[in-house]
């Protein structure tokens, strides 16, 4: 079977709920993938910051294997082995008391969104029902109907409501609005350090560390979603700590697991993380072995292969690189570590072509709305490799 081939049974069997770039994969490895037919390609994206370690890290398809083999899934209506270590080597990791497993990263956004509002019952002593949730403007927390309830996204939310009430939003990175906002049954304000779909956006100075003060002051929690800008993304080990910053309540997810098996958390300390109470909420496959062994190796990596300083220093070097390419279509180049975004004018006609052409040069990114292309390698590459994208990236950039 050809491209072309696939592509055809993906649109007779498949629904059509993504339009991807057509490039068909069948290998990757490290930062490269490989097409079925045989074309070898960059890969910028990263699944969406899921494959921060590399694709096919061997350790962690290492740890795959042999847990698969062994033990893949026990419910938690039992204990298993990995688990336990797990939620210890997490929490030490990023200083938290305690973890809640889960799969997906909506599904760690909804699990955060449950723990404030019974910690805004059961300890703030909100009335039950009343309480309140601030979002941001250009938030993306996942596609369940909850989430999407607070999505500025129209389509993502058209066709699917009525929606979970109890969210206001105020814009990204204006400190002042969530002061104003802010109520006696306000629970939480959960806030991406910087916003992916949204565009990469990265918030004024010092906005989080305000933020943090704000929450602080009126016994609101702070959740700071870093489900895409988390574990490294962003040449720290969390983006909200460019602020100094330490939320109340953290969602992993993506990279939790290098790209391997869907596994995330919900992270907090015991004045929260306690609210919940044996049966107040699980899932199947929440904190499995396999999932477990997994994110364990996973982590691993991250700080044995040093990835999230070399994400600091390769993003930095690329990030000045794409500053210095004098295109008329390049708006802004902003980003952290190696979440970057070029921002094109209007009049470059959008960014699904350049990412098109960036394809046909050997490189696979995506756009992000209209107007901007991501650029998020996975954390391993290196300054040469870093090279060769640029040599393409401005080639495409430079041309009409
Ligand atoms: C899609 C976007 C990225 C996320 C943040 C939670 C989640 C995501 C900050 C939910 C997921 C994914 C979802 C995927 C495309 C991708 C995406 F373009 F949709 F927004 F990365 F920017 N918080 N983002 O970025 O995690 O449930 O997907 O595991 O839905 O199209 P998930």
């Amino acid at each position: 079977m050809n491209t072309q081939d696939y592509i055809d049974l993906e649109a007779k069997y498949g629904a059509k709920n993504y339009k991807p770039l057509n490039v068909v994969l069948e290998r990757g490895q490290g930062i490269w993938v490989w097409d079925v037919e045989g074309r070898r390609y960059l890969d910028f994206l990263s699944a969406y910051s899921a494959v921060n370690q590399g694709h096919a890290h061997p350790k962690i398809l290492k740890a795959l294997t042999d847990q698969a083999a062994k033990l893949p899934l026990t419910s938690r209506a039992f204990r298993n082995d990995q688990y336990p270590l797990m939620a210890k080597e997490l929490c030490e990791l990023t200083g938290y008391e305690k973890m809640l497993p889960m799969n997906s990263g909506a599904e760690a956004v909804e699990t955060a969104l449950k723990a404030a509002r019974k910690w805004g019952y059961k300890v703030k002593g909100v009335p039950e029902g009343q309480a309140e949730i601030i979002v941001c403007d250009g938030n993306f927390a996942g596609r369940t109907i909850s989430i999407i309830s607070f999505s500025p996204e129209a389509q993502y939310k058209d066709g699917f409501g009525p929606f979970t009430p109890g969210f206001k939003m105020i814009p990204f990175g204006d400190a002042d609005a969530l002061a104003a906002t802010i109520t006696p049954n306000t629970v939480a304000f959960i806030v991406e350090p910087i916003q992916g779909e949204g565009g990469v956006i990265v918030p004024p100075e010092g906005y989080l560390k305000r933020v943090r003060e704000i929450c602080t002051a009126n016994n609101v929690l702070l959740i700071t979603d870093e489900v895409q800008s988390g574990l490294g993304r962003t040449g720290k080990l969390f983006a909200q700590h460019y602020d100094g910053v330490r939320a109340d309540i953290v969602t992993i997810g993506k990279a939790l697991s290098g790209g391997f098996y869907p596994v995330s958390a919900m992270l907090a300390d015991k004045v929260v993380m306690d609210v919940f109470n044996p049966g107040d909420h699980g899932s199947t496959f929440g904190g499995n072995p396999l999932a477990a062994s997994v994110a364990r190796a996973a982590l691993k990596v991250l700080v044995e292969e040093n990835l999230i300083e070399n994400a600091a220093v390769q993003g930095e070097y690329l990030m000045g690189r794409l500053r210095r390419i004098e295109s008329p279509h390049i708006k802004e180049v902003r980003g952290r570590g190696l979440l970057i975004g070029v921002e094109l004018h209007e009049s470059a006609g959008g960014a699904r072509r350049f990412c098109e052409a960036l394809k046909e040069e050997g490189l696979l990114c995506k756009e992000t709305h209209d107007n901007v292309i991501r650029f998020a390698p996975p954390l391993t590459i290196t300054k040469d490799d870093i090279d060769w994208a640029f040599e393409r990236i401005e080639k495409v950039l430079m041309a009409d």
